[in-house]
């Protein structure tokens, strides 16, 4: 707790602060305040400690820890987040605190994951200081039939968020932004650099007994973020990515989270209103119109059918024509791929 509050104090100075200043902002000794500093810097923070002016911060690594956590987001939706050094799911926590009354908009971030979850009873692999593990709740009273868009809506706000970072981290390190590579959407809910999956999405909802009404939506997102290619399992590393790896930027991920936050904010005020500040995004990022898929019912079991991806409809279904009848259809949920699996 005291390195997290040393490193707030350090966070909202701009001009070096003393350890004295600090000592008695926190109550604490002097002692105290440079074992936080020491072990801030052995996690990768660099601290410039200059004699009878103090500390001042340098860079930090973007840890994903609510004194980081802090510089991006203000004291009023920090109340609303929950950070966790390790836990099985983001989504499963967050649905617990959800039963016991959480409010909507509350978030669960987590380091690592040890039981990670996709969709279908798959797994989300989550490994430790490398991505990113959210779950944002909203309260919802539609049916589940009018919330089925909301994976597509969360795809752009994850886009969103991570094209801006992105962008401002190459402005920063002296890059031309405009030589990134395009963050695509791959209907309905995978984000996709250079072909490769670098983000899974995961909504789950809960249903209030017996209204048919649904009371709470979690939006559960998974990012790659700083992995190197053996933090992949081989049975994924040919298909994951990372945004360090499509980049060669070391991105900053508490930034990064606090911008999905922000973007999830949004998203929370719009819809279902307003899907005409979400279509286009996703229209103009969608990975699969246009192209040659293969649709599947249940991936693992049944071969794809080959079908043309014909346009994003007006309620995020995707339009399509199978091969072998020549019907136009639209799905709403289900399963594409760009190859045959
Ligand atoms: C997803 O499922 O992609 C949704 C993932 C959602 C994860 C978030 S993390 C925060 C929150 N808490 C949770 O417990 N879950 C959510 P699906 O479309 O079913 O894809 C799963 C498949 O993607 C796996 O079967 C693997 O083939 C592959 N995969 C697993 N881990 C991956 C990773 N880190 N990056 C890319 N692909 C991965």
């Amino acid at each position: 707790m005291t390195k997290e509050k040393v490193l707030e104090i350090l966070h909202s100075s701009k001009n070096y602060v003393s350890g004295e200043k600090m000592s008695n902002i926190l109550n604490i000794s002097r002692a105290a305040i440079n074992k936080a500093v020491k072990s801030l810097r052995e996690e990768g923070y660099e601290i410039d400690s200059v004699n009878n002016r103090g500390y001042k911060l340098l860079f930090s690594p973007g840890n994903l820890t609510r004194g980081e956590l802090m510089a991006y987001l203000s004291p009023e939706r920090m109340e609303k987040v929950v950070c966790f050094e390790s836990i099985n799911s983001t989504n499963l926590k967050l649905s617990e605190l959800a039963v016991s009354g959480a409010e909507d908009s509350m978030t669960v971030i987590a380091n690592e994951q040890t039981r990670g979850r996709g969709r279908r009873g798959r797994s989300f692999s989550s490994p430790k200081d490398k991505g990113l593990y959210l779950s944002y709740l909203m309260r919802r009273s539609e049916t589940p039939k009018d919330v089925t868009g909301i994976t597509a809506w969360a795809a752009v706000a994850v886009e969103r968020a991570i094209e801006n970072v992105i962008g401002i981290q190459a402005k920063e390190e002296g890059r031309d932004p405009g030589a990134l590579p395009d963050v695509l959407i791959k209907w309905v809910n995978d984000i996709i650099i250079n072909s490769k999956k670098v983000c899974g999405i995961l909504t789950e909802l809960s249903m209030e007994g017996e209204s048919r009404y649904v009371n709470s939506l979690i939006i559960g997102i998974g990012i790659n973020i700083n992995e190197e290619k053996e933090d992949f399992s081989e049975d994924i590393r040919e298909l994951a990515s990372s945004l360090f790896l499509e980049t060669g930027m070391k991105i900053n991920r508490a930034r990064l989270a606090a911008k999905i936050i922000e973007e999830l904010d949004g998203l929370n005020r719009a819809f279902p209103d307003k899907p005409e500040l979400y279509l286009r995004d996703y229209r103009d990022h969608s990975l699969v119109t246009g192209k040659e898929i293969f649709v599947y019912d249940n991936i693992e079991l049944s071969d794809g059918r080959k079908a043309t991806a014909l346009k994003i409809n007006d309620d995020f279904s995707l339009n399509v024509r199978f091969e072998d009848t020549g019907e136009i259809t639209d799905l709403s949920s289900g399963e594409v791929s760009i190859r045959p699996m």
